[in-house]
Order: C-alpha cells, then structure tokens, then sequence
C-alpha cells in the first residue's frame, strides 16, 4: 500500500491484563448507566487496549519502512522491563473529561528510557518533535462532543469515585517484551487497529510487515 498510512508505536498487554482492564471499564460503565450518562462516552474495545509512546499520524511508505528498520535497532538495545496498572485518570482535568484512562506503575525509568528512544526514532524519520510530555496511560473511554455541561459534572462526578475507589489489589504485573508498530484506520465504529510490526525487546529480532494489506 503506498498511500500514507495512519500510524502510531504501543505497547500492547498481555490478556491477563486485557481482562484487568475490561473489568474496570464495565465497572465504569455501569456506574454511569445507571444514572443515564453512559451514552456520552465511547468505549475502547479490549483489543484496542494499549500504551501509546508516539502517535505518529499519517505516515508515507518511505517513512513507515524506516521507522521499522528504525524500531527492530532500538529494540536491540532495549531489555525487557515491568509495568503495573496504575490509578485512573482523566485528560484533560477533572472539569472538562475528555479521555479516562488507566496509568501505568512498575519499571517507570525503562518506559521512559524506551519512550525517549522512540521519540528520538520519529524525529530522526522527519516527525515534528511532540511537544506534550510523555503521560503513560491506557485509555478506557472519551467523552462524545456536545455533552450538556451538567451531564459532563455528573459524569465527572462518577468517574472520579471510580477512579478514586482503590480497585482490588492487583498482584498482576507483566514483563514488557515487545513494542508495537500499528496501522490505525478510523471507521463509523471506531478505530480499528493492524500490526505492522512485532519487535521484540533484548532479542534483536524484530518482524517487520510493513507490505500491501
Ligand atoms: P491514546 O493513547 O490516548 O488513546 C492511536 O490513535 C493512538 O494514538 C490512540 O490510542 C491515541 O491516544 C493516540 N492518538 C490519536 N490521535 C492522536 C493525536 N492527534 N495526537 C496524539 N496522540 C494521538
């Protein structure tokens, strides 16, 4: 496909941590149906669950191949490391809900480290510099455009008792073993995202996929 693709760089959860976080997002959703204020927001599927280091946009065939070969030489250099689930959250404060999201915990200095290096790649392949600071998060849900600004309070309301209500202690952390180069195609139903690429970390072997879908 030569055509520019919208594209970005994650890191995907295992399905353990899949299942942590669907269970959050339903406990969420439910204390908002039952007050009417569900249908403000869309939902993230399960399998669009993900950490985003650097969204990357539309991105033509040249620089998409470069950011792959990019991607497997920085996951040479990169190991392995730990992330946890973290407190939830809001962008961008708690007065005007646009994204809810789940933050991360575990090895916060090799995310960061990875994160650096990623950014670095999209510079180097010709990206603009991303001026927001890197705010590890996986995102639950977003608020629709148009919400009354008195649903949007009482909603506030209840995502921040859900977010501020300690979720059973989780013993679940995993190891972080590969980064994500994905393909992000925006549908009437949401996004929908394809893999472009699987590197894995410490190994050097990265697969690259980037050819006609
Ligand atoms: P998110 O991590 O907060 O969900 C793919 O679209 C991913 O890239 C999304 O998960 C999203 O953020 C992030 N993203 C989408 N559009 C973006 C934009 N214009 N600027 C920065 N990040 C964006």
């Amino acid at each position: 496909m030569s055509e520019p693709l919208r594209t970005f760089i994650a890191l995907e959860p295992p399905k353990a941590i899949v299942a942590e976080l669907e269970q959050r997002q339903a406990e969420l959703r439910k204390r908002l149906a039952e007050r009417g204020l569900e249908r403000h927001f869309t939902w993230s599927r399960p399998a669009g669950f993900h950490l985003t280091l650097r969204f990357l946009g539309d991105t033509p065939a040249s620089r998409r191949t470069a950011i792959a070969r990019g991607l497997a030489q920085l996951a040479c250099e990169h190991g392995p490391f730990r992330l946890a689930l973290g407190q939830a959250g809001v962008f961008p404060n708690w007065s005007r809900v646009r994204v809810v999201w789940v933050g991360l915990a575990g090895d916060q200095d090799a995310l960061a480290r990875l994160q650096a290096a990623v950014e670095a790649l999209a510079r180097s392949v010709g990206f603009v510099a991303e001026r927001r600071p890197f705010s590890p998060h996986i995102t639950l849900a977003r608020s629709r455009r148009g919400i009354p600004p008195e649903e949007l309070r009482r909603a506030a309301a209840v995502i921040r008792g859900w977010a501020e209500t300690p979720p059973p202690p989780s013993t679940l952390d995993w190891r972080v073993t590969a980064v994500h180069y994905i393909h992000s195609r925006l549908t009437p139903q949401g996004a929908r995202y394809t893999t472009l690429g699987r590197f894995q970390l410490g190994s050097g072997h990265g697969e690259a996929d980037p050819g006609p879908r």
